[in-house]
């Protein structure tokens, strides 16, 4: 009986990739538009400039004058697979405070632009990244409604000059200004560096995984209320 179960159903599997087995799906394959945006935003503490691609292969040119942070962003357009590209420049004379805050304005922001009005979209992703001892799980959905649920305890109030509650305040500007529901649950960490980079590298791979489009539903809103 194994012999035969396994003929019948091997059959209509190996069918079923031959007729799947067109090149790899892209967005342009289905006439979307290009999925870029630039957005620019100018206040008297800090001038930020991001571009970035949706559809990318994870080339990144950031320059915010925090260095840490820039170290972030690498994580999000390398594992993301977004084109990034992020001149900053800031009061970081005062502390980093505003110019971390306001890249994330902008970068969430600009996600929403790109993302336009998310038709196609699989809108739901996640991920858990290890980094070393290091274990972080983000989930998150492009609701159009800002949630950020922030379950990491960094042990150490710097990483080199970068204070570590900008993390928080970082992700609380993405999801405000992309309209973005977020959860980030640390499930094992000691050293913050680590914590931090994992979080940044779980985040990216559920952000590729939201964004991407669904091409069982590419011309539709992934939204039963048909709104996003
Ligand atoms: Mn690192």
């Amino acid at each position: 009986m194994g012999d035969n179960s396994f003929a019948v159903f091997a059959l209509p599997a190996m069918q079923t990739r031959e007729s799947f087995s067109a090149p790899g799906f892209s967005p342009l394959s289905l006439d979307f538009p290009a999925r870029i945006a630039s957005v620019h935003r100018a206040t008297g503490e800090t001038d930020v400039q991001v571009s970035l691609n949706l559809d990318g292969q994870g080339q990144c040119n950031t320059h915010t004058g925090v260095p840490f942070l820039d170290h972030m962003l690498h994580q999000i357009s390398s594992h993301g697979l977004i084109d990034l590209e992020i001149q900053a420049t800031g009061d970081i004379e005062i502390d980093d405070h505003h110019t971390n805050e306001d890249v994330g304005i902008t970068l969430g922001q600009a996600l929403s632009k790109a993302l336009g009005d998310r038709k196609g979209i699989v809108r739901f992703g996640h991920f858990f990244a290890p980094l070393d001892e290091a274990l972080v799980q983000v989930t998150l959905d492009f609701s159009g409604r800002p949630h950020l649920s922030y379950g990491l305890d960094i042990p150490t109030a710097r990483v080199g000059t970068y204070d570590t509650q900008l993390v928080r305040e970082f992700f609380v500007a993405v999801v405000n200004h992309s309209q973005m529901t977020l959860h980030i649950r640390q499930l094992d960490g000691i050293n913050s560096h680590h914590i931090i980079e994992a979080t940044f590298k779980a985040f990216a791979r559920a952000l590729r995984m939201a964004i991407e489009i669904d091409p069982r539903r590419a011309h539709l809103i992934p939204s039963s209320k048909g709104v996003l």
